[in-house]
């Protein structure tokens, strides 16, 4: 009895922390996704959680363009589904290799491993239980059969070793020259996202309560409301680092995961292959509301990103960057967070 009731007790002091905090930051969620009504730059003045930034950026940009509509997120791509059990689809070149090396080396080689040490215990258990085998082998050493289960499990290790350290090196293979840079920084509970490259000075990105996640199609506790909108096709380098404890910044659909670290700045290079909504979330256990601050990149054609920069106020960067006339704003089209 005295058992179940300091059980009980405990699970009241386990959760009481949560729910005593829930009320005051939902207040501030709410006061977070209420102030971005009109573009990024504007959430970034505004938002009264937005860690001090270099004060130098332009408040009001001199020309308008009217930033691309914000794109619908595709069920079952960039996000987890319901019953799933392998690792998401991918939509970057390392994503491939390494869910190639999940599914075609790493599964079928544990599955045999398994089932055959599986199957031999069995048949031990069975053919040499004492009462089929009542005077047990005196054999102490098999030269042949310990030469093997020495070789094999090498074999077997070094035919891993070779794509696995060629995964390893890609996924830290530095950016290429013309990569845009995009820093990202880990808060308490929510990130932010700057681009130096176009000069575009850090806007904050919380998520989007429920009702509005479902009034807009989108997957509660993985939508934020601004999201970090990158171009497709291009090498992107991620700067990542935390503003107070350790945040780890991760999309599973496009490879990449890595620490938020305060006081370093951990770097990240990939390359999206397909226009969409790629989802993710903190991934390091940060603080009491580590579950509610879920990342979002829009992966946008080139032509399209730049139009997205100047909407922001920003400078498109690189060859690949279009002209004004490219983007070709159509007038009326809101800023992404217009219609949240
Ligand atoms: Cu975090």
């Amino acid at each position: 009895m005295r058992k179940v009731k300091s059980l009980v007790l405990a699970g009241l002091l386990a959760f009481a922390p949560a729910l005593l905090l829930n009320g005051p930051v939902q207040a501030q969620e709410n006061a977070a996704v209420a102030a971005p009504a009109t573009g990024n730059e504007t959430a970034a003045a505004d938002s009264a959680a937005k860690a001090a930034a270099p004060a130098a950026a332009p408040a009001a940009p001199a020309e308008k363009v009217a930033a691309p509509p914000r794109m619908k997120p595709t069920p079952g791509i960039g996000m987890p589904m319901p019953g799933e059990i392998t690792l998401q689809k991918q939509f970057s070149p390392t994503g491939h290799t390494a869910r190639w090396l999940h599914d075609v080396m790493l599964l079928p080689i544990i599955t045999i491993i398994s089932i055959f040490v599986l199957a031999l215990m069995l048949y031990v258990m069975i053919r040499f239980r004492q009462s089929a085998n009542p005077t047990p082998s005196k054999t102490s050493h098999n030269t042949v059969i310990e030469v093997i289960w020495t070789v094999v499990p090498v074999v077997i290790l070094l035919v891993i070793a070779v794509p696995s350290i060629g995964l390893l090196a890609d996924q830290y293979k530095p950016a290429p020259k013309d990569a845009l840079t995009v820093k990202v920084t880990g808060y308490q509970w929510y990130w932010g996202y700057e681009y130096p490259d176009n000069a575009i000075p850090e806007f904050v990105s919380n998520l989007l309560p429920r009702d509005k996640a479902e009034a807009n199609g989108e997957p509660y506790l993985l939508a934020p409301d601004n999201r970090m909108v990158l171009p497709v096709g291009r090498p992107i380098k991620l700067i990542i680092t935390g503003a107070d404890v350790i945040h780890s910044f991760a999309v599973p659909s496009l490879w990449v995961k890595m620490d938020a670290v305060p006081g370093r700045l951990n770097e990240k290079t990939f390359t999206i292959e397909k226009p969409g909504v790629y989802y993710g979330q903190c991934s390091e256990l940060c603080g009491a509301r580590h579950g509610f601050m879920p990342i979002a990149i829009e992966a946008l054609p080139p032509a399209q990103f730049d139009q997205w920069v100047l909407s922001q106020g920003g400078k498109p960067k690189g060859a690949g960057a279009a002209t004004t006339a490219e983007a070709g704003a159509p007038a009326a089209v809101p800023a992404p967070n217009a219609k949240l």
